[in-house]
């Protein structure tokens, strides 16, 4: 699996910079096979999460698909407590028969000049050094522009090599630099009903329209796929407190 070590070099760091709580995954979720058939061939497609959290990080999860060389992803979203008005973290890391599809991001709450400055430039800074090797990814849904910021990066390389090196690299940088910004924030309870909002806004928005339903559909069924998207990976709603 080309994202094994994406995961497995997150879930390090984040350990060894903030040291890491548990995450329950609920029942039947934490792995899920399906056999799928291949022009002539069967194969398998395995899902498997992982969940985590910490005083400031409400959720640290991950969903790793690994269908053989055709089909990989990591979905990998870190969402801040309600009492902090970080950023996700998101990146969504694909690869399909036809190429790979990278995005990352610190995708912001709010989107006035202090937040920007305070939660976006630092990973302007990154975004600059990377926009050569891994030019802009074109084509992109108009609705989902405001769920990310100016440091938004999307790109489609075509070589399994760009992902493991150039990709890898910067995905180091852009969780170094969330890392950084996790550590110096400070709790801010006052303003609880204004981040649960675009918090919910969020989780909403990518719950709704997760790309990965289709696919997700088609191997383990509805029922299945639906409560994995509500129940686990935007699990906002489920364990928020009332507003
Ligand atoms: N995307 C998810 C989750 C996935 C997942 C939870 C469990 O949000 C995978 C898996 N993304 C996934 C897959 C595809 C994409 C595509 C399998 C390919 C779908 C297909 O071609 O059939 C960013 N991801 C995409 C696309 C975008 C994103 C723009 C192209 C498809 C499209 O135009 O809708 N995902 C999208 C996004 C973020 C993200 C807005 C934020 C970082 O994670």
């Amino acid at each position: 699996m080309i994202y094994t070590k994406f995961l497995e070099w997150a879930i390090a760091r984040l350990e060894s910079e903030l040291g890491l709580q548990p995450y329950p995954i609920p029942e039947g979720f934490a792995q899920k096979t399906a056999t799928v058939k291949r022009g002539k061939e069967t194969g398998e497609v395995t899902t498997t999460s992982y969940g985590a959290s910490h005083g400031k990080l409400r959720q640290i999860r991950a969903a790793s698909v690994d269908g053989g060389s055709a089909l990989q992803v990591l979905n990998f979203v870190i969402s801040p407590h309600w009492d902090y008005d970080l950023p996700f973290f998101g990146g969504d890391l694909v690869t399909l028969p036809g190429g790979h599809l990278i995005a990352m991001d610190l995708q912001p709450l709010f989107h006035d000049e202090g937040y920007r400055e305070r939660y976006s430039a630092p990973a302007m800074a990154v975004l600059a050094r990377y926009q050569e090797a891994l030019p802009w990814g074109g084509d992109f849904p108009e609705e989902a522009k405001p769920f990310f910021s100016p440091a938004f990066l999307w790109t489609r390389p075509t070589e399994v090599t760009v992902v493991e090196t150039t990709v890898f690299a910067a995905f180091q940088e852009y969780l170094q630099v969330y890392i950084d910004l996790v550590k110096a924030a400070t709790p801010q309870p006052d303003r609880r009903p204004d981040i649960l909002a675009a918090q919910h806004r969020y989780q909403n928005y990518r719950a709704a329209k997760d790309p990965a339903r289709g696919m997700l559909t088609r191997f383990y069924g509805a029922e299945w796929t639906e409560s994995y998207i509500h129940e686990f990976l935007f699990d906002l709603a489920r364990v928020a407190p009332p507003q």
